[in-house]
């Protein structure tokens, strides 16, 4: 069986995925693709050799008889109309984060996928299938390290375009840290402060970079995280969790420890989609499969609600200088599912 997928916005990400699709993974195949710049979708669809029809927009492509499933790799404020007529028309939809702009709008995605009774949105949270993330996981469910008391954690940067704007701190880049940790820690947040240390020079004049996030979770925990977007050595994800009994780290990717000239040196990833690259593999796998199947395994769209409603806190925060309450609603049993997508 094969997954016939449209892809929705071909930009950076969506390349890559229609690249992985193509080139990479098993049992699905591009056959749509559709862009608000239909030069650059021609163009692409012409280097990539494919055999995809071109569609006007994201409408008829997801109409299309020919469309099974659909990726949303468009600009954020543009998932929910994208993911609420993909539900309409019953097709399995993964949505690039974020789910939608406002919490406002992924409760409408929640409410219109609970009307059509089953599961058809998976959220790009692809850390959860990200190996070292999985091996921290494993160590924090087994107690290796006792009860999680603090997660020390750093989301870096190289630099960013300066179409980035002051919230993307929060919407764009911490939201990875909002997701990956109530994931790892089975629990949820309670609040959120944030704090701004002295600012890069290297940082727009609208921008606050470097800005630490402080979140509280119902069991105590406080993820300490940092944010820098212009860290300029490289693109680095770190988390440290402070157990009971030990310590746990997420370990660094792979990299040649090479010893020449009388020093030893290791080289530094630039870019989120090297750093990733397996989890975004084993993520769009994990999606066609279980859409084969009729079936979501991955990050839903509550946790994209949830995601949502914490980065809104974030922001205000950011903007008041106080600890703000995080309020969610009951989780619908409808979402009573694993925290953890299954082994691909
Ligand atoms: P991009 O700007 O490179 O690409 C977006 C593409 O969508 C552009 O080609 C644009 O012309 C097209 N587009 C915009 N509105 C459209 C519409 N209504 N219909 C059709 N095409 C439309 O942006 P990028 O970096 O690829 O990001 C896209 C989304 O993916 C964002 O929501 C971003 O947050 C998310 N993303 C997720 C990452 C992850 O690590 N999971 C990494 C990078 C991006
Ligand atoms: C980008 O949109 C991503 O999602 C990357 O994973 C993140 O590291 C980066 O900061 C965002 O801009």
């Amino acid at each position: 069986m094969e997954l016939k997928i449209g892809v929705i916005g071909i930009g950076a990400i969506g390349q890559d995925h229609m690249k992985r699709i193509t080139n990479t993974l098993s049992k699905g195949r591009v056959v749509a693709v559709t862009d608000v710049n239909r030069q650059q979708a021609k163009a692409i669809v012409d280097a990539f050799s494919l055999d995809a029809r071109i569609y006007e927009d994201g409408h008829q492509l997801i109409q299309s008889d020919e469309v099974d499933a659909v990726i949303v790799t468009s600009w954020g404020p543009t998932h929910e109309e994208y993911v609420l007529a993909a539900i309409e028309a019953n097709k399995p939809v993964f949505c690039e984060k974020p789910l939608a702009t406002t919490a406002e709008g992924c409760i409408r995605i929640v409410e219109a996928e609970m009307k059509k009774g089953k599961l058809l949105v998976q959220v790009g949270y692809m850390r959860r299938y990200d190996s070292g993330y999985r091996a921290l996981k494993q160590v924090l469910d087994e107690g290796q390290v006792g009860e999680p008391l603090i997660i020390h954690a750093a989301h870096r940067n190289q630099t960013v375009p300066d179409t980035y704007t002051g919230d993307m701190s929060i919407v764009d880049t911490f939201i990875h840290e909002i997701d990956v940790h109530r994931w790892l820690l089975n629990d949820e947040y309670v609040s959120v402060q944030v704090i701004a240390p002295k600012k890069t020079q290297q940082a727009a004049e609208h921008l606050q970079d470097p800005l630490i996030v402080i979140m509280k979770t119902q069991q105590g925990t406080i993820i300490n995280g940092e944010i820098f977007v212009h860290c300029q050595y490289g693109y680095d994800i770190q988390c440290q969790i402070v157990g009971e009994n030990g310590m746990a780290s997420l370990p660094d990717p792979a990299s040649v420890v090479l010893h020449s000239q009388a020093t030893r040196s290791t080289n530094i990833l630039t870019d989120w989609q090297h750093r990733f690259k397996a989890a975004y593999d084993e993520e769009l796998q994990d999606w066609i499969n279980s859409s084969l199947k009729g079936e979501v395994n991955g990050p839903t769209a509550w946790d994209g609600y949830v995601a949502a409603v914490t980065a809104d806190a974030c922001l205000k925060a950011k903007a008041t200088g106080e600890t703000t309450p995080i309020h969610l609603q009951e989780r619908p049993a409808f979402y009573h599912q694993s925290f953890v997508p299954e082994k691909v």
